[in-house]
């Protein structure tokens, strides 16, 4: 934190002293590039990573980052992008917290004739020329990913009906929308499925501590055969009461989870958690990849996203290569 506001000063005594607000063209080296990065938050061990591989890649490629963290709040990242425009900034970096609701500002950077690359979450906007590129997972693959392991599980164990509770994301994130649609698209026509439930977790693990217990009290552990959970920080919660419950019908559980964080991994090799399917929160390389295309005058393509599996309780848990972040 107090290395942003050092690097903000930095950056309005560098305008003061020039006498303009201009921007500064690059002087050959990168230190001259500026990227303004709008994170929505620090709510799972996902988004700290993300920063962290956000303020690692700008270092190593000696760009200047102004970073703002917008702690959950929309109005919050609306604020940090115009204070970017307002420095002018080369590019801005963010990650929406919801999808609408963003056509104003970025219409702003438009007119400011600065570029935006939206990293791990998507807009909804009839107008395409507001982000010149995106960068992030495939959300409807992964839900896509947890009902093909739900599949494979239920005919390997040769389960005739099974009763799902879903526990989601942050409501209107594309996370959100597309893990459940991928689900469900996958599941929905086969009658063995019936999701009882879907709850909200805001991708906290605190709530999903919460949503699990709610579930049990409503439904009871032999109620409920599978967890579908958007995120490992939810899943962790969830399963801190399942176990804590203390009753026989837990074990027989089916925990779907997404991320694919260490201490996720470390209890699907346990046998506490059955699939989790991968999302990478190491975006910064290829963010700072773009950047420097981006400088270089080349047209980025649109749509970038970082290839990604699943580790499940059919593969070989000791292979080296299943590991969490
Ligand atoms: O799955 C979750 C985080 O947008 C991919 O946000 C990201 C999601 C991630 O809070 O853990």
């Amino acid at each position: 934190m107090r290395k942003e506001i050092a690097l903000s000063l930095v950056l309005v005594l560098l305008l003061a002293l020039s006498g303009c607000a201009g921007k500064q063209e690059p002087a050959g080296d990168n230190t001259s590039i500026v990227v303004g990065f709008s994170q929505l938050g620090a709510e799972s061990s996902w988004r700290i990573a993300n920063t962290a591989s956000m303020e690692q890649a700008a270092k190593d490629a000696g760009y200047g980052l102004m970073m703002e963290n917008a702690n959950q709040k929309q109005e919050k990242q609306i604020d940090a992008i115009r204070s970017f425009i307002a420095y002018r900034v080369d590019v801005i970096v963010f990650s929406p917290i919801v999808e609408t609701g963003w056509d104003n500002v970025l219409t702003e950077a438009k007119q400011a004739g600065i570029p935006v690359i939206l990293m791990d979450r998507m807009i909804e906007t009839q107008d395409d020329s507001l982000y010149t590129a995106y960068i992030g997972a495939d959300f409807y693959a992964e839900g896509r990913r947890a009902g093909e392991y739900l599949i494979r599980k239920a005919d390997a164990t040769g389960a005739e009906h099974l009763n799902i509770v879903e526990i989601c994301g942050t409501t209107d994130s594309t996370p959100m929308r597309d893990r459940q649609r991928g689900f469900m698209d996958v599941i929905r026509k086969d009658d063995r499925f019936s999701v009882i439930d879907s709850v909200d977790g805001d991708f906290l693990r605190s709530k999903g501590e919460e949503c699990m217990r709610e579930l049990l009290a409503k439904y009871g552990a032999d109620g409920i055969d599978v967890i579908y959970s958007h995120n490992d920080s939810m899943t962790l919660g969830a399963l801190d009461v399942l176990e804590s419950a203390n009753d026989p019908s837990v074990k027989d559980m089916i925990l779907i989870t997404v991320d694919g964080e260490k201490e996720a991994v470390d209890a699907l090799k346990a046998g506490r958690i059955n699939c989790v399917v991968q999302c990478t929160p190491q975006l910064g390389p290829a963010v700072m990849k773009l950047v420097a295309e981006l400088n270089a005058g080349k047209e980025l393509p649109k749509v970038n996203h970082p290839n990604e599996g699943a580790f499940t309780d059919f593969d070989n848990l000791s292979d080296p290569a299943v590991e969490g972040f």
